[in-house]
């Protein structure tokens, strides 16, 4: 309860930061995008992650507000890379299930890309696979409107939930984002290439680009790209960082 206490004041003291994490093209290296990745700085100078606080926000349903503010933040960040002349980027949010399930998304989206003057195909959603496991006709309906909009819908986490072939081609995503879980073991042990390998063929055959997660040496970049998945995200390519050290990132490697 305490804690909730503190994330309300430092959500009301624009104390929250966010960081950006690129995600890359493993065909051309090309970075195809940012995930914000959301970080509560403390006065000892430590991080509460959002592991922890995330959680903490949709039991008192101040993820809301919260998932408003970082929005605004993003289509903040989106116009001011584009005002140095990175041009137009696309930001990759995550959304718990409080917040997918809330009947304002669809409307607060639209409102905020106004708003700011960002593209809507400049946004993508990343639902975790628990989340897109919910009733069934709910999720394709909020998928369905949030696509309507011009935004894109990946699936996070993929791998650790139990969605069929059939379920996956009713959700309509764009992308399917191997969890990190199996990419780590890849050149550890054999059945977690085979694991990326399934999935990058279950996406490839719906027409859903495949995104591995959590990448962080150049062997298991290399795997990957032989095995067709089309990008990638970890810390070989960048770690989650501020802004302004991924915009100094932008103009070294792009
Ligand atoms: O960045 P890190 O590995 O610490 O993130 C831990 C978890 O917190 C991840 O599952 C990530 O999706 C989640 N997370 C990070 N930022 C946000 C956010 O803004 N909203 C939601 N709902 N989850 C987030
Ligand atoms: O063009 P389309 O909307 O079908 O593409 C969806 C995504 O699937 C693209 O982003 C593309 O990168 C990815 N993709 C990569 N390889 C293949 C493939 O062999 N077949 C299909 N259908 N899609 C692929
Ligand atoms: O659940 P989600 O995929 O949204 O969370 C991504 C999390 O993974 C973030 O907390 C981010 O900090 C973390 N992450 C990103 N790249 C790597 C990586 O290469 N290795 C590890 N261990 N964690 C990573
Ligand atoms: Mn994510
Ligand atoms: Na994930």
């Amino acid at each position: 309860l305490d804690l909730l206490h503190d994330l309300e004041a430092a959500i009301r003291q624009q104390q929250l930061l966010v960081y950006y994490q690129p995600q890359i093209s493993l065909t051309d290296g090309a970075v195809i995008g940012m995930e914000a990745l959301l970080r509560w700085p403390t006065a000892n100078g430590q991080f509460i992650g959002p592991d922890r606080f995330i959680p903490l926000a949709e039991q008192s349903g101040l993820i809301i507000e919260l998932g408003d503010w970082l929005l605004g933040k993003v289509c903040e960040q989106i116009v001011s890379w584009r005002n140095e002349g990175l041009g137009d980027l696309k930001v990759a949010i995550n959304v718990s299930m409080v917040q997918f399930n809330h009947d304002t998304l669809v409307d607060q989206l639209a409102l905020r890309l106004r708003q700011y003057g960002v593209k809507p195909s400049q946004i993508e959603i990343e639902i975790t696979e628990s989340v897109a496991m919910q009733t069934l006709e709910d999720v394709i309906d909020t998928i369905r409107r949030l696509k309507q909009l011009g935004v894109t819908v990946s699936i996070d986490d993929f791998g650790t939930g139990f969605s069929s072939l059939a379920y996956l081609q009713k959700l309509n995503a764009d992308r399917l984002k191997i969890d990190r879980s199996f990419i780590r073991e890849i050149g550890v042990n054999e059945g977690s290439l085979s694991i990326a390998e399934m999935v990058i063929n279950l996406g490839h055959k719906l027409g859903i680009a495949v995104l591995a997660e959590g990448v962080e040496t150049a062997e298991q970049a290399a795997l990957l790209r032989a095995s067709g998945c089309d990008e990638a995200q970890g810390y070989l390519f960048a770690k989650p960082a501020p802004a302004r050290m991924l915009g100094q990132w932008l103009r070294e490697t792009q």
